[in-house]
């Protein structure tokens, strides 16, 4: 361990802690979450992870950038109760199959058992459909467009880690939508795919779309669109989905309007959700060997501002200083001046570990020279710019740095997709951590499935929307086709 990780990678308890090569990916994960502080995992309930209060700085300007996209997209925001009754949450039939191993029941109140049970709720369908019921009468409440935020319990028994597989997801961003019919529900499932991008592309993590093959659906839909980001290790994390219902809750909840010329119809539904796994992305898609490097757009600490301190002149230092920080802070910049007496190289591994966008360094050099030095976090190179305009050159660098991480990271996703032609072929790619390989598929759940046996991996789904067409064989039955379908591991 060097000197500056001994002065400044203390984690709360006092002891000293270094980050692993984010060649290891878990491990480098498992550490960055404790050393920089987003979350402490000594909660004592497995999957319950608490926020430190720099993890939630993070998740406030995260979900700022969510809530910003619906409510401008004609969403409204709602809040529902937390409990459903037992009798609401079994009535659709494969929503119940799809999730009764992994919902909490509340049982009891005090000593006394409940008439009827009250799951925790593992998504909100079954809480909000029976209040749509009520709420749309006619086409002309249509369309109803509802999201929250709001924490939602399953009980995973894969693997739980923190902010990619909890058992409380303490963000759950679900959007909720009726419609009069199929295929405004189709453009609305298409609406909310494009929101999504908008919402990463803000956080600059890139996303490969597409449809997730029938045997993979959400439980009660009629088709799923999903996002799925290429994690470092090469497995694709969900990092949203889309969801078209068609009438099958509206046929549960009896939700029905009037049309037009007066008679009842089914409604046609939508759901979408995001979870704090955007968060685990911008974290993993972005880090480095020094920790956390955070998008502009989300980082607690857009700049920090180091002055270089000698005896005679740390007033006129200090001043310079203070003066770039009320400038910065001027044009509603995060900034924070660190004037500790911590050695320069410890600040600077606490602010990179952090994420902290840019450093600001000033000493009496370049006071003399009206300078100020500047080190950007993705890019580590130091440059000398002038203090007469800087809060231009400092939001210009933001904005460079938050396209060209955006840019950085599409490019490394688009180098881990590997065109295959035999399930030999996808397995080796895969196995090797390559990332995801692409294969022709006939389309038909045997010739699917059969290739997710065959790899040992799990099929993402048909890229969507996509215009390029590569003509190809079915591996499993040989006939020729224009589908291909994602493979990959999966978290
Ligand atoms: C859509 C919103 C639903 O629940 N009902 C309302 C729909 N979809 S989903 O695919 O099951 O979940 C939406 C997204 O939430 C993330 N997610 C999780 N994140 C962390 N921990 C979990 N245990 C977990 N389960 C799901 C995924 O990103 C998923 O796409
Ligand atoms: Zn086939």
């Amino acid at each position: 361990m060097t000197e500056n990780q001994k002065d400044a990678g203390k984690n709360d308890a006092g002891k000293e802690a270094v980050l692993p090569p984010k060649s290891e990916f878990s491990e480098w994960f498992n550490s960055i979450i404790d050393i920089a502080q987003i979350m402490d995992v000594r909660y004592p309930v497995k999957g319950l992870y608490v926020w430190y209060p720099f993890g939630f700085g993070i998740r406030k300007r995260v979900y700022n950038i969510i809530r910003d996209v619906m409510d401008n997209s004609g969403h409204e925001e709602t809040l529902f109760p937390l409990l459903i009754p037992e009798t609401e949450f079994m009535k659709e039939a494969d929503h119940i199959k799809g999730f009764e191993d992994e919902v909490f029941w509340v049982t009891h109140g005090g000593v006394t058992p409940l008439d009827i049970r009250l799951a925790l709720r593992p998504t909100s369908e079954t809480a909000i459909y029976p209040m749509y019921k009520l709420w749309v009468r006619s086409h002309a409440d249509l369309p109803l467009k509802l999201y929250q935020v709001v924490n939602t319990f399953r009980h995973e028994t894969k693997h739980t880690r923190p902010l990619i597989r909890l058992r409380e997801i303490t963000s759950f961003k679900e959007a909720h939508t009726v419609h009069a019919t199929w295929e405004d529900a189709e453009n609305q499932v298409d609406e909310a795919v494009g929101l999504y991008a908008d919402i990463y592309r803000r956080l600059s993590v890139p996303f490969l779309i597409s449809k997730r093959p029938d045997w993979d659906k959400f439980p009660g839909g009629d088709y799923t669109i999903a996002l799925d980001t290429i994690m470092p290790d090469g497995k694709t994390l969900q990092i949203g989905t889309a969801h078209h219902l068609g009438t099958n809750f509206a046929k549960t909840y009896d939700i029905m309007y009037e049309n037009a010329d007066g008679a009842q119809e089914y409604a046609n539904q939508t759901c979408y959700g995001i979870s704090e796994r955007s968060i685990a992305a911008v974290i993993s898609v972005h880090g480095d060997d020094k920790g956390l490097v955070l998008p502009p757009s989300v980082a607690p600490v857009q700049i920090v501002v180091i002055p270089v301190l000698f005896k005679d002149t740390t007033k006129a230092v200090m001043d310079a200083c203070e003066n770039v920080v009320s400038a910065l802070k001027e044009r509603g910049l995060r900034v924070e001046m660190d004037a500790s007496d911590l050695r320069p190289g410890a600040k600077y591994y606490k602010w990179e570990l952090k994420g902290s966008c840019l450093r600001i360094e000033i000493g009496p050099r370049d006071l003399e020279k009206n300078s100020a030095v500047l080190v950007r976090r993705d890019k580590g190179e130091k440059q000398f710019v002038s203090l007469n305009g800087i809060g231009e050159t400092v939001l210009s660098e933001l904005k460079k740095m938050g396209d060209d991480l955006y840019g950085k990271a599409e490019e490394k996703m688009k180098a881990m997709i590997t065109p295959c032609e035999t399930p030999e072929e996808v397995a080796a790619v895969i196995g090797s951590g390559k990332g995801v390989a692409e294969i022709s598929w006939c389309g038909r759940d045997a010739c699917g499935m059969k290739i997710e046996e065959e790899t040992n991996a799990g099929i993402l789904g048909t890229p969507y929307a996509e215009t390029a067409v590569r003509s190809g064989k079915c591996p499993v039955c040989g006939q020729e086709s224009e589908q291909k379908i994602y493979i990959a591991k999966m978290y």
